[in-house]
C-alpha cells in the first residue's frame, strides 16, 4: 500500500499502526489491493485455472436431498482436524464456499442436529477447489468438485437432450452417482431411487458426453440409515441394484461403488464412514488422454502424389 498524500512512496505496515488508526476503503486517493473472492469456482474461472494447472474434476451427480454438498464438505471438515486419507490440505480457492456450505453443520449456525442448505438451481454450476499433497511424496493434486442443484438432475430424466448440456460431465475424470441411502432404508421410496438413478446414469452414459477413460462411481449415502438388523431387505435390494448398474455399465466403463455416512446425526453413529477410500481414488493421477493417430485416406491423383514426393 502507498501513501500517495505525501507525494512520495512510503511502505504502511498495517499491524504496527495504533488501534484508533482506521484505514478508509473509501479515500480515492489509496490503490487498494483486491484479493481473490475465494467463493466456489464458476465455469469460466476453472478454465482459467485449468490453463496453469493440472486438475481433476469430479462430477457429483444426484437428485435432490442426496447428500451431494454433505459428502464434499464432509470431506472438506476431515482436513480441519488434520491429515486424512493419507493426504494432507495444500490450498483452496474456494475456502468460502466450504466454510459457508458448512455452516450450518457447526454449533455456531444454533442449529440442535447439523443440516445443509439445499443447493439452489439459480446457482448454476459451480465447483469446489481443494488441493491435496499425498503424504508418500508430498505430490501435489488439485480436485475440481462440482455442485449443483439436484432438481437439474431430476430434469434430465424427463428432458434426456439437456443432458449434453452438463459441462461438467464432459470434463469428468469422475464422475459420481448418488444413491440416497435414506430412500433405500424406506421401503415405500426405495422403487422409485432406484429408477431414477438407473435413468440419470442411462441418459448420462448414453450423451456421448462420458470421457473414455473417466472413472464411474456409485456412491451410496446415508449408509448410517441402512444400518441394524431390520434394514436387511434394503440392503439385499441395494446390492441386488448395484450388480445390475455394475452389469449395464463395466463394459465401458471402470466403475465401483462406495457406502459412505459423510455425516450421522445420531451420537452413536460413525461419520465420515467410506470418505477415505472414496477420496484416494478422486486423487489417483488423471489418466493421460489417448490420441488415437488420424487415419489418412488413401492418396491416389497427381494433387496427392505432389504431397507425397515433397515429404519424401
Ligand atoms: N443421516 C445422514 N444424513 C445425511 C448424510 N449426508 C447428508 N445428510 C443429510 O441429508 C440432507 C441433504 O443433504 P445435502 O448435502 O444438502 O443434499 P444435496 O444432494 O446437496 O441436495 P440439493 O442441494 O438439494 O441437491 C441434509 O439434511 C443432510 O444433513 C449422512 O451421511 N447421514
Ligand atoms: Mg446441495
Amino acid at each position: 500500500m502507498t501513501d500517495q498524500h505525501a507525494g512520495i512512496d512510503t511502505d504502511v505496515d498495517v499491524f504496527e499502526q495504533p488501534e484508533s488508526v482506521t484505514v478508509q476503503p473509501s479515500d480515492a486517493n489509496l490503490t487498494w489491493v483486491s484479493l481473490p473472492a475465494a467463493a466456489m469456482l464458476s465455469v469460466a474461472e476453472v478454465d482459467q485455472l485449468l490453463c496453469w494447472r493440472d486438475a481433476s474434476i469430479i462430477a457429483i451427480v444426484g437428485e435432490r436431498n442426496g447428500g451431494k454438498t454433505t459428502l464434499v464438505t464432509e470431506i472438506y471438515g476431515r482436513f480441519l482436524h488434520g491429515a486424512f486419507a493419507n493426504a494432507y490440505f495444500c490450498h483452496s480457492l474456494s475456502l468460502l464456499g466450504f466454510e459457508r456450505k458448512s455452516f450450518q453443520s457447526r454449533a455456531v449456525s444454533g442449529r440442535v442436529y447439523p443440516d445443509t442448505d439445499r443447493t439452489s438451481a439459480q446457482e448454476g454450476l459451480r465447483f469446489f477447489h481443494l488441493a491435496l499433497s499425498k503424504d508418500s511424496d508430498f505430490s501435489r493434486h488439485d480436485l475440481l468438485i462440482s455442485e449443483r442443484a439436484g432438481e437439474v438432475y431430476r430434469e434430465i430424466r424427463d428432458q434426456p437432450d439437456r443432458a449434453a448440456d452438463l459441462i461438467e460431465i464432459r470434463k469428468a475424470s469422475t464422475i459420481v452417482f448418488i444413491i440416497d441411502g435414506e430412500r433405500v432404508a424406506a421401503p415405500r421410496r426405495r422403487a422409485e431411487v432406484f429408477a431414477s438413478v438407473r435413468d440419470i446414469i442411462r441418459v448420462i452414459t448414453r450423451t456421448g458426453n462420458v470421457a473414455p477413460q473417466a472413472q464411474i462411481q456409485l456412491v451410496v449415502t446415508k449408509f448410517d440409515l441402512l444400518d441394524g438388523d431390520d434394514k436387511v431387505e434394503a440392503r439385499n435390494s441395494l446390492t441386488e441394484f448395484e450388480q445390475k448398474i455394475e452389469a449395464m455399465l463395466t463394459e465401458r466403463f471402470n466403475v465401483a461403488i462406495f457406502h459412505t455416512a459423510a455425516r450421522a446425526p445420531l451420537v452413536d453413529a460413525e461419520s465420515g464412514q467410506g470418505l477415505a477410500p472414496l477420496l484416494k481414488t478422486w486423487l489417483r493421477r488423471k489418466p493421460l488422454v489417448q490420441l488415437n493417430s488420424p487415419s489418412i485416406p488413401e492418396l491416389s491423383d497427381e494433387f496427392d502424389r505432389l504431397l507425397l514426393r515433397r515429404t519424401v
